[in-house]
């Protein structure tokens, strides 16, 4: 289950040189090969410090982090909904997503063409959204004239509850706001995910900015920041060209670097831990002697789901799991002093596992 991010926006505002910085950027434990699947999707590990503080107290013969997926999307332009460009594929790329990153120019640079002339961020926003509330509103249409016929002839609860939700996303799309802000029950969300709709992803902005905006922000982030405040969205701040350039270096160098600029961590690493709160991810690890790893669950999945992204057997076998938090670990700093401290328990189905947990689980197949 590799979640992933589409990097979505009008052409040339930097998404490539944002995706390929991520892409390329040495990754921070050596022995995790950097993987490209294909020249638009990239693999990434996911930064976290705790892994290496746990490995300091539990010296493992190796370290693994964990990834997710980012997917470089061709430049969507005004019309992309009706065909113009190369609209349905760009789309189609946009729906196979689970969330989204909307790279928007926020810097000045006569050199680099501006699709529509001058900078305008919000302009540029409105476009990108509007065409994919029209992709959205074709679906929801199409699919509304089929299910209001089926649901007056049924009784069939099933198609009554996606008649209700396809109504309620029509009226919301119809009044220009995401599917992602329709007043939908749990079964009607539930039914709605099979329409795939790319505004109910969830989304964030990704202010592409030029050094000089880097701390502060500029009038363009500015704006950005506000239009998101009202969407309840977030907004990274980003120097493309400068995360191209941090991205090549080693990591001594990095860090020498970042200081140099007045930056603590890479635009990068933000990037990466928003979008994997976006997904509404969450890591637990596991920790031997063997190998120190980092793992990804969706936020409220159970003991038994979480051992099954290990493996499949870990899940049907489960049996239950012997758990701490790894804050507990730094604290008192062996796992043996954690269980003197009575903070080491034991887990059933039910537990639902927490960020920062480590996990050793006890299956039988
Ligand atoms: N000055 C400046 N130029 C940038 C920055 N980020 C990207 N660029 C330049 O903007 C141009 C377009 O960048 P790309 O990353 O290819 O843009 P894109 O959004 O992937 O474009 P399409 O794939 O055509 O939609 C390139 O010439 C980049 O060098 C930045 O932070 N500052
Ligand atoms: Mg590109």
């Amino acid at each position: 289950m590799p979640l992933n991010c589409g990097i979505v926006g009008l052409p040339n505002v930097g998404k490539s040189t944002i995706f390929n910085a991520l892409t390329s950027a040495k990754a921070q434990a050596a022995n995790y090969p950097f993987c490209t699947i294909d020249p638009n999707t990239g693999i990434v590990t996911v930064p976290d410090e705790r892994l290496s503080k746990i490995s300091a107290l539990i010296v493992p013969k190796s370290l693994v982090p964990t990834t997710m997926e980012f997917i470089d999307i061709a430049g969507l332009v005004e019309g992309a909904s009706k065909g113009e460009g190369l609209g349905n594929q760009f789309l189609g790329h946009i729906r196979a997503t689970d969330a989204i990153c909307h790279v928007v120019r926020c810097f000045d640079d006569p050199e680099v063409v501006h699709v529509a002339g001058a900078i305008n961020p919000l302009h540029d926003i409105d476009i990108i959204n509007t065409e994919l509330l029209l992709a959205d509103l074709e679906t929801v249409e199409k699919r509304s004239q089929r299910v209001e016929k089926l649901a007056r002839n049924t009784q069939d609860a099933k198609i009554k509850t996606e008649a209700s939700a396809v109504a309620k996303l029509k009226a919301t799309l119809e009044a220009g706001k995401p599917a992602r802000a329709a007043d939908l029950t749990d079964d009607e969300r539930t039914a709605s995910r099979e329409l795939f709709l790319i505004t109910a992803k969830p989304q964030l902005y990704v202010a592409n900015v030029d050094e000089a905006g880097l701390a502060n922000g500029n009038a363009y982030t500015e704006a950005v920041e506000k239009r998101a405040a009202e969407e309840n969205s977030q907004v990274v701040r980003i120097c493309g060209a400068l995360e191209a350039e941090i991205a090549q270096l080693d990591p001594p160098e990095r860090t020498e670097f970042l200081e140099s600029v007045g930056l603590h961590e890479p635009g990068l690493d933000r990037l990466i831990h928003s979008a994997y709160r976006l997904l509404d991810l969450i890591t637990y690890f596991t920790a031997g002697v063997q190998e120190v790893r980092a793992w990804t669950i969706r936020r409220g999945t159970k003991a038994p789901g979480a051992a099954g992204v290990i493996h499949s057997d870990f899940e049907r076998g489960f049996i239950k799991a012997d758990c701490y938090a790894c804050e507990d670990l730094f604290k008192y700093g062996s796992e043996q002093a954690v269980k003197e401290k009575g903070l080491l328990r034991s887990e059933g189905k039910d537990y639902t596992v927490k960020d920062g947990d480590i996990l050793f689980f006890k299956f039988n197949v």
